[in-house]
């Protein structure tokens, strides 16, 4: 998100509010979630136009979520447990792969989660790095790791044409807009465990509605 006072984006309160997403009882607002990538989106943006066919997606999946979030059925949506077991009471999920409700809240939600799972290795090993890491090969094995493997050939193509022209650790950092490296590791370390949680928690409970596949 851009602070108010200096205009500037700050890493920092994106990471914040992922921190919001989790309920006292372990389960995950879906609208802190959302607005956590909104403000991912506004970083990568400003990492140049390269991005623009990675940021189009992950907005338009945001748009999808956030129209739930303000539509009619909206009391359904408050966290990702509340949505799941609407949309599948509801029939709303095209849990047979037939190909209806191509535009689910679950299979929108699964490929942002995907990409969560790629945030956390990508932020771990930002993290762990030093001065003379690359950020182009950090991006690319955590993405390997991770959206790689739900990617065809073609985005995967697209996507390593992409991460060769991320900017440096150092300018990297800066951008981030959280101070001094040190600073910058020890709020990383802050956020990766809740990250971490939020991931597990999400993954686990698709897992235990077969949700996992979802086309
Ligand atoms: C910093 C570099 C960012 C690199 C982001 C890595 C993700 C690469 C993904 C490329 C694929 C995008 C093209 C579309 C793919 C869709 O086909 C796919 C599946 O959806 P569908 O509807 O066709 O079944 N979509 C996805 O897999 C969703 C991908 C969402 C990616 C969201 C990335 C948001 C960016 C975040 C920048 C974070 C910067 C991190 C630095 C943080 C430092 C603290």
């Amino acid at each position: 998100s851009w602070s108010s006072d200096n205009q500037k984006f700050c890493m920092r309160e994106v990471l914040d509010t992922f921190k919001l997403c989790l309920s006292p009882d372990k389960e995950v607002y879906l609208e802190h979630y959302v607005a956590g990538w909104r403000g991912l989106v506004k970083f990568l943006n400003s990492l140049g136009s390269v991005f623009t066919f990675i940021s189009k997606d992950a907005v338009s999946k945001i748009q999808i979520l956030s129209n739930f979030l303000s539509g009619e059925s909206s009391s359904q949506y408050v966290t990702v447990q509340s949505m799941v077991s609407y949309e599948l009471e509801n029939q709303l999920v095209d849990v047979n792969k037939t190909g209806i409700h191509p535009e689910s809240g679950c299979r929108t939600l699964l490929r942002l989660h995907r990409a969560l799972r790629w945030l956390e290795l990508f932020l771990e090993r930002l993290r762990t790095s030093d001065k003379h890491s690359k950020t182009s090969v950090m991006c690319s094995e955590a993405y390997n790791e991770s959206l790689a493997q739900h990617h065809p050939w073609l985005v995967r193509k697209a996507a390593g044409l992409a991460f060769v022209v991320l900017p440096g650790r150092t300018a990297f950092f800066e951008v981030m807009n959280v101070g001094p490296p040190e600073q910058v590791v020890a709020v990383l370390g802050e956020a990766l465990p809740l990250i971490l949680e939020v991931y597990q928690i999400t993954e686990d409970l698709y897992a235990k509605h077969h949700l996992l596949d979802l086309p």
